[in-house]
C-alpha cells in the first residue's frame, strides 16, 4: 500500500450527506475549518430519494448557511396536511394551529444546494474515502485514517463529527460498554415510487385503510412521490407500476383515487421502518449527528429535520468553543440533542402506530386506531399537539 497524505483540520466530518454538509457549511460561516470524508461519490449521494418535508428550523439553518435561495424560489409552502381513513378525510391546519407552515423541497435538492455552496467556498470534500477509522477520540488529539485511490491517508483534527448515517463507522467506534442502544423494528416497510405526474392533491395525504397505510406526497407540480405500506418480504421488482397504482387507489378516499393521475415510475424502492436511538451522542471529541445516532420511521417526516437540530446544537457548541473558549456547549451536546431527539422519536412512533396495519393486530386494536383518528378529527387540542410536532418542536 502506498503512503498518501497527512492533513490537519479543526473539525473532521465523516459523511457527506445532509448532516455533514450542513455542519461544514455552518462552521465555515463561523471561520471554522473542516474536511468531509464521504465513502461514495457525489452522484451516488444525490441519487438517493429520501425526505421531502422541511421544518422551519431547517429552513432557517439553510438560510444561515447561505443555501436557501433556490429553496425559497422552488419550495412549496404547505399550510396543512390531510389525514384519511377509508373514504373520510380531514385536514390539520398547521398555520391556524401553530402559525407555522412546512416546506416541501426534496432532500436531494437540499443536498445539491449544500454541495454547490461547499464547492463555491472551496470546501474540502474527499469522495470514495474507504475504510475510515477513528483513533484516539477520547483524547484531545483525535485522528482519522482512511484510503483513497489505494493510498493511505491520515487526518488530524480537534474534533470529529460522525455524520455517516445509520450504517456508518462512527457510532460503532464508541465502546460497547459506554453505548446504550434503543430500537424498535416495525413489521412492515414502505414501497415508494417517484413519477412525473401531477400530485393527486396539493397537500400531502396520510391514509389509513384496512389494506394498510399509504402516503401521497410530492416534489413539485409535475413530480409525485407515493408510498404504500408493504410486507418486509416484498421486493420492488415484485411490484409492477400498475399493481402499485391499483393498490394505492384502494387505500385512499374514492374521490382522490378518481383524480389520481398515473404514469411510469422513475424510481421504486422499499425502506424498512425502524425507531432507533443511541446514547450518548458524544464520546470524548467524537460527536454523532443525524442518522448516525438515531432513526425514525418516515411517518411524520422527522428524520432529516432531527438531523438538522443536532447540527444546530453542534455547530453552536463548536462556535462557542472556538470563539469564546467555552466548552460547556460541547459537554452538554449529547443531553441537549437527545432531549429533542426523543420527542421526535415519540411523535414518529405515535403517528406510525396510529396509521399502519400490524400483522398481529386484533379487531379491538383496529377499533382503537379508528377511535383515535376520529378523536384527532374532532378535537382541537389533539390537532394542536399533532401540528406542533409536525411543524417541528423549537430548538
Ligand atoms: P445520510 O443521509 O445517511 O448520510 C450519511 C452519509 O455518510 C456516508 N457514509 C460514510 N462516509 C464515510 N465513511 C463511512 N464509513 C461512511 N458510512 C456512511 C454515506 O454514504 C452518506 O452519504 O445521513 P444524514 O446526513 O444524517 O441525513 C439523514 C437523512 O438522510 C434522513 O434522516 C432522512 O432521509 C429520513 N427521511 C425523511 N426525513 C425527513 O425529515 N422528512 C422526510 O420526509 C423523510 N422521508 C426519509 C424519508 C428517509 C427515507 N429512507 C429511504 C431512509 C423517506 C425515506 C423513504
Ligand atoms: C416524502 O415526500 O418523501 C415524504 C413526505 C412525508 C413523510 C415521509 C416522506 O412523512
Amino acid at each position: 500500500m502506498e503512503s498518501g497524505g497527512q492533513m490537519k483540520t479543526q473539525v473532521a466530518i465523516i459523511g457527506g450527506g445532509p448532516s455533514g454538509l450542513l455542519l461544514s457549511q455552518l462552521l465555515h460561516g463561523q471561520g471554522i475549518d473542516s474536511v468531509i470524508l464521504e465513502r461514495r461519490t457525489k452522484e451516488y449521494v444525490l441519487g438517493r430519494i429520501r425526505a421531502g418535508v422541511l421544518e422551519q428550523g431547517l429552513v432557517r439553518l439553510l438560510e444561515e448557511a447561505g443555501c436557501a435561495d433556490r429553496l425559497h424560489r422552488e419550495g412549496i409552502v404547505h399550510d396543512g396536511t390531510l389525514i384519511s381513513y377509508g373514504d373520510a378525510m380531514f385536514r390539520i391546519d398547521f398555520r391556524d394551529l401553530t402559525g407555522t407552515p412546512v416546506i416541501v423541497y426534496g432532500q436531494t435538492e437540499v443536498t445539491r444546494d449544500l454541495y454547490a455552496a461547499r464547492e463555491a467556498a472551496g470546501g474540502a470534500i474527499h469522495f470514495n474515502a474507504e475504510d475510515v477509522r477513528i483513533h484516539d477520540a477520547d483524547t484531545d488529539r483525535p485522528v482519522l485514517t482512511y484510503r483513497t485511490d489505494g493510498q493511505d491517508q491520515r487526518l488530524e483534527a480537534d474534533f470529529i463529527a460522525g455524520c455517516d448515517g445509520f450504517h456508518g463507522v462512527s457510532r460503532q467506534s464508541i465502546p460497547a460498554s459506554i453505548r446504550q442502544e434503543y430500537e424498535k423494528v416495525y413489521p412492515f416497510g414502505w414501497l415508494g415510487i417517484l413519477s412525473e405526474t401531477p400530485p393527486v392533491n396539493h397537500e400531502l395525504i396520510y391514509a389509513s385503510s384496512p389494506r394498510g397505510f399509504a402516503l401521497c406526497s410530492m416534489r413539485n407540480a409535475n413530480l409525485s412521490r407515493y408510498y404504500i405500506q408493504c410486507p418486509l418480504t416484498d421486493r420492488p421488482e415484485d411490484w409492477s407500476d400498475d399493481a402499485f397504482w391499483d393498490e394505492l387507489r384502494r387505500r385512499i378516499p374514492a374521490d382522490q383515487a378518481e383524480r389520481l393521475v398515473t404514469g411510469p415510475s422513475i424510481e421504486k424502492s422499499i425502506a424498512p421502518l425502524r425507531s432507533f436511538v443511541t446514547e450518548p451522542m458524544r464520546w470524548g471529541r467524537l460527536f454523532l449527528c443525524g442518522d448516525a445516532a438515531h432513526i425514525v420511521p418516515p411517518t411524520g417526516a422527522k428524520g432529516l429535520n432531527t438531523a438538522a437540530s443536532d447540527v444546530h446544537y453542534l455547530h453552536r457548541a463548536l462556535t462557542r468553543f472556538y470563539r469564546d473558549g467555552d466548552p460547556s456547549g460541547i459537554e452538554g451536546y449529547s443531553a441537549q440533542a437527545l432531549s429533542r431527539v426523543w420527542k421526535a422519536e415519540r411523535f414518529s412512533w405515535w403517528f406510525s402506530s396510529l396509521m399502519h396495519r400490524y400483522p398481529d393486530q386484533s379487531p379491538f386494536d383496529q377499533k382503537m386506531q379508528v377511535a383515535e383518528i376520529e378523536f384527532l378529527r374532532a378535537n382541537r387540542a389533539a390537532q394542536k399537539a399533532m401540528a406542533e410536532n409536525y411543524v417541528g418542536l423549537p430548538y
